[in-house]
């Protein structure tokens, strides 16, 4: 039988995407987007869907005969900390939804999407090995550490063949992140492009994992792809794409806006920043899936800036670079 794929959380950053890849990949007829309300312009099959109600679910996965479900919906490290209460109740409970279906319905697959954010202080701050200690500071990181450790449940119990991967900053310019403390590395290069000054929420030289959207992508369908045999981990894999600061960021960009601005004011997203690992070891990915990296920070940048300068139509005099 053919897969015939639920993406919820469809509309976000990862989600929208990773859609259009699936649609390419199994056809558009076997992928059915959700969320809780349509996008605009959307193109493909979609169902409007709250994932906090595991009957809507249900009925969706009967509907279709769907066979596998990548779970993407998540209140983020940043905007959970307002109502820390509610961001548990919220994550886990959707991803208790989907595992329950999952489970009942006999689905062959579930992807369920973690973070760097599972990390505390008490992990190792550079080239963070997939095993560290997990001390998460943030609702998020602690839904998400606990939902790795759900999703091995499922398998080891039930046999559900849940994968997840630990994605770190995620950064494209086919849309825009929200609520999350990486998001300031996706804004930057909208600003440059539209030649305004940048305010940024982090301090200069804090560094974090970083990764593009199309190595993103091409994770999951690889991860996804692999031989069920060959994923030793059923928590979550740490992935690697590139670390770089804002900083570090800014001295890109000026190759092509020598006279970029930016203007350092950091927020609360700083001490949630402050305790995420600056780099990650993804060597069991590598192992077990043949995870590799593409894009590196001058590549990022490239590509960022290319791609939005046809996004906005612009074509700034005072820019300069390989582009124009
Ligand atoms: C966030 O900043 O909350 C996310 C993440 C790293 O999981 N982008």
């Amino acid at each position: 039988m053919s897969a015939k794929i639920l993406v919820i959380g469809a509309n976000g950053q990862l989600g929208s995407v990773l859609t259009k890849a699936l649609q390419n990949k199994f056809g558009l007829d076997n992928v059915i987007a959700s969320d809780i309300q349509e996008a605009p312009n959307f193109y493909g099959l979609f169902e409007v869907l709250d994932a906090t109600d595991r009957n809507q679910i249900q009925d969706v996965v009967s509907k279709h005969t769907i066979t596998q479900v990548y779970h993407l919906a998540a209140i983020l490290s940043a905007k959970g900390e307002a109502n820390p209460l509610a961001t548990w109740d919220i994550n886990m409970n959707m991803l208790f939804n989907v595992l329950e279906v999952s489970r009942i319905n006999g689905l062959d697959k579930v992807f369920f999407p973690s973070s760097i954010a599972v990390f505390g202080e008490d992990a190792p701050w550079v080239n963070t090995p997939n095993n560290a200690f997990l001390n998460p500071a943030t609702v998020y990181g602690m839904s998400k550490a606990a939902g790795e450790n759900w999703g091995q449940y499922y398998f080891l119990k039930y046999g559900l063949d849940v994968r997840s991967i630990r994605y770190p900053g995620v950064i494209g310019y086919q849309s825009m992140p929200g609520g999350g403390t990486t998001d300031y590395a996706v804004d930057i290069f909208h600003k440059a492009v539209l030649e305004e000054e940048f305010s940024c929420f982090l301090e200069e030289d804090t560094t974090l994992p970083m990764i593009f959207m199309d190595d993103a992508i091409r994770a999951t369908l690889e991860l996804m792809e692999a031989p069920k045999e060959n994923i030793t981990f059923r928590t979550s894999y740490n992935l690697a794409g590139s670390s770089f600061s804002p900083k570090d960021i800014v001295k890109e960009i000026r190759v092509y806006y020598p006279d970029f601005q930016v203007k350092y004011e950091p927020d609360f997203r700083q001490e949630i920043a402050s305790r995420w690992p600056k780099s990650i070891n993804d060597d069991e990915a590598a192992r077990d899936w043949g995870w590799k990296p593409e894009y590196d920070l001058k590549m990022i940048t490239g590509t960022m800036i290319e791609k939005l300068r046809e996004h906005y139509g612009t074509r700034s005099k005072k820019s300069i670079g390989i582009l124009l």
